[in-house]
């Protein structure tokens, strides 16, 4: 009997599975039965945008928190697939940071080509994990919405691509419940021109706050004011444009600040990020972790050190994505085919923890860049997928980061060279500023 192999998630880090399976396979390797399930209705995770926010059409929670107008918060260069590259996928070069709709494509593109579709059951919801001491199996429970039934299959192993910035960590400060405007999470956020006009605060001061403040800028919002709790972004923001210290209280529409300053607002977007959230896993399957680098309890960042035939992917705080998640899939894939020997358990924790520690060795950015680049590197060179210049893409990073220094508003504007093929990308043919439309074919000029 071959051995079967479930996939929760076909997100990025899921159809790296699947691609990573299929690339062993076209290289003569016999591999086991594969099958994802996805509760949406097409792949793609965060990147299949939709219009709902709540519940969608299956009574489901929205997965996707992505928005109109999204492009790329990182330059494309340094998410590039090793095995797949942009200027092959659109015939030519392409500028530095796509719009949503132009990644989804070429994420789609990598896929269309293995083939690996009929793979995916659709509209098929995980509900429940467990795993037999006795048969060493996992049984997995699933809702077809399609047919309307619920059934369950054994697996031999499983590989959760869930995703973890889905589920919104949502605070609430005095006075919210008399707020006299709206309230939402940045989850929930979809088209920048609701606030058009608006005073708008965003709370929080990462990547959300960042881009979804600048977008509400860039589609007329008549002021915006970003709340810290810890420590200001600390950007040169355009003048309607105020960083304000952690919320005391709301009262009205008049936002109080640790400070001691006001004020007046019209809409508060929680930009307060998103929890681990895995309603599917019992407790000894389930990660537990905030979002960091490098999770306790996953060796390699991949293995669940408790039972090593639980797989996770995706699960860190990202600066690299779509390469770091095939990075890891070609390591799942290799610890399943048994080319791959796993220490004993303990020597997993105990490899884990000096990961973990060295996390938090130095806090800034730069040293970040470096860490995720290394923990990469370490599983690239444990598997066959093929090695990158990463080094390359610690420098892209940091290109990136003065870019925002100098000017938050431009850096989009700027222009990166793949780390694959070696080409210069060429420069949008529109400032990101002044491009209101984000369409694939405005983008790529067709
Ligand atoms: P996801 O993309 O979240 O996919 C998980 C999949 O699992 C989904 O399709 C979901 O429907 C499915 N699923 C979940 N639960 C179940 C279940 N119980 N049963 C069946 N299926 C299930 N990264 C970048 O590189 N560049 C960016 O510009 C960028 N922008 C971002 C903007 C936002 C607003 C957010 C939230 C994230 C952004 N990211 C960005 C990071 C993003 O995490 C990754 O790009 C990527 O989408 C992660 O892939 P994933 O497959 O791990 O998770
Ligand atoms: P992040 O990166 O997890 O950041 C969350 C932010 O929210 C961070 O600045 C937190 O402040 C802040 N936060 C969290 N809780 C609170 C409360 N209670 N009050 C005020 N501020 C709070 O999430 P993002 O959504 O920005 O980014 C996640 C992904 O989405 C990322 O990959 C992007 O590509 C898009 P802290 O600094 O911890 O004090």
């Amino acid at each position: 009997m071959k051995q079967r192999v479930g996939i929760i998630g076909a997100g990025p880090s899921g159809l790296a599975q699947l691609r990573a399976f299929k690339s062993a396979e076209e290289k003569g390797t016999d591999v086991p039965e594969v099958v994802c399930f996805e509760k949406q209705s097409d792949w793609g995770g965060l990147w299949n945008y939709t219009w709902r926010t709540g519940l969608d059409e299956n009574g489901e929670i929205v997965h996707s928190g992505m928005y109109r107008y999204l492009w790329s918060n990182g330059p494309k260069e340094a998410l590039e697939f090793a095995d797949y590259y942009f200027e092959d996928h659109f015939d030519h070069p392409i500028a530095s940071y796509p719009p949503r709709e132009v990644l989804f494509d070429y994420i789609q593109g990598r896929v269309i080509k293995a083939g690996v579709r009929d793979k995916i059951r659709f509209n098929s919801a995980v509900r429940d994990v467990t795993y037999s001491d006795e048969t060493k199996m996992f049984t997995i429970t699933v809702h077809d919405f399609e047919n309307e039934k619920t059934y369950s299959e054994e697996f031999d192993y499983v590989v959760v691509a869930s995703g973890h910035f889905s589920t919104p960590n949502v605070p609430e400060y005095e006075g919210f419940s008399h707020f006299n405007g709206r309230i939402l999470h940045a989850h929930d956020f979809r088209d920048a021109l609701e606030f058009k006009g608006k005073d708008v605060m965003v709370v929080g001061s990462s990547y959300s706050a960042e881009d979804i403040g600048s977008q509400c800028y860039k589609y007329g919002a008549k002021s915006v004011t970003s709340s810290y709790r810890s420590a200001p972004m600390g950007y040169k923001w355009p003048d309607n444009w105020e960083e304000k210290p952690g919320i005391v209280k709301v009262d009205g529409n008049t936002v109080h600040f640790v400070d001691g300053s006001t004020k007046d607002i019209d809409a508060i977007i929680l930009c307060t990020g998103y929890i681990h959230h895995f309603p599917f896993l019992p407790d000894s399957l389930r990660l537990e972790t905030n979002n960091i680098l490098y999770p306790l309890g996953l060796y390699k960042g991949v293995v669940w050190e408790k039972n090593p035939k639980l797989m996770y992917l995706g699960m860190q705080d990202q600066w690299y994505t779509f390469n770091m998640f095939d990075a890891q899939a070609w390591y799942a894939r290799d610890v399943i085919l048994g080319r791959v020997q796993l220490p004993s358990y303990n020597e997993m924790q105990s490899h884990t923890k000096e990961w973990h520690e060295l996390e938090t060795a130095d806090s800034s950015v730069a040293y970040a860049y470096k860490f995720q680049g290394d923990y990469i590197q370490m599983l690239v060179d444990e598997t066959d997928y093929p090695n990158f210049d990463i080094e390359g893409m610690r420098l892209t990073f940091l290109d990136w980061k003065n870019n925002k220094k100098d000017n938050i508003m431009t850096f989009r504007d700027k222009s990166h060279k793949s780390l694959m093929t070696g080409t210069q990308s060429p420069p949008h043919h529109t400032p990101w500023l002044k491009a209101l439309d984000d369409s694939l074919e405005s983008y790529l000029d067709i």
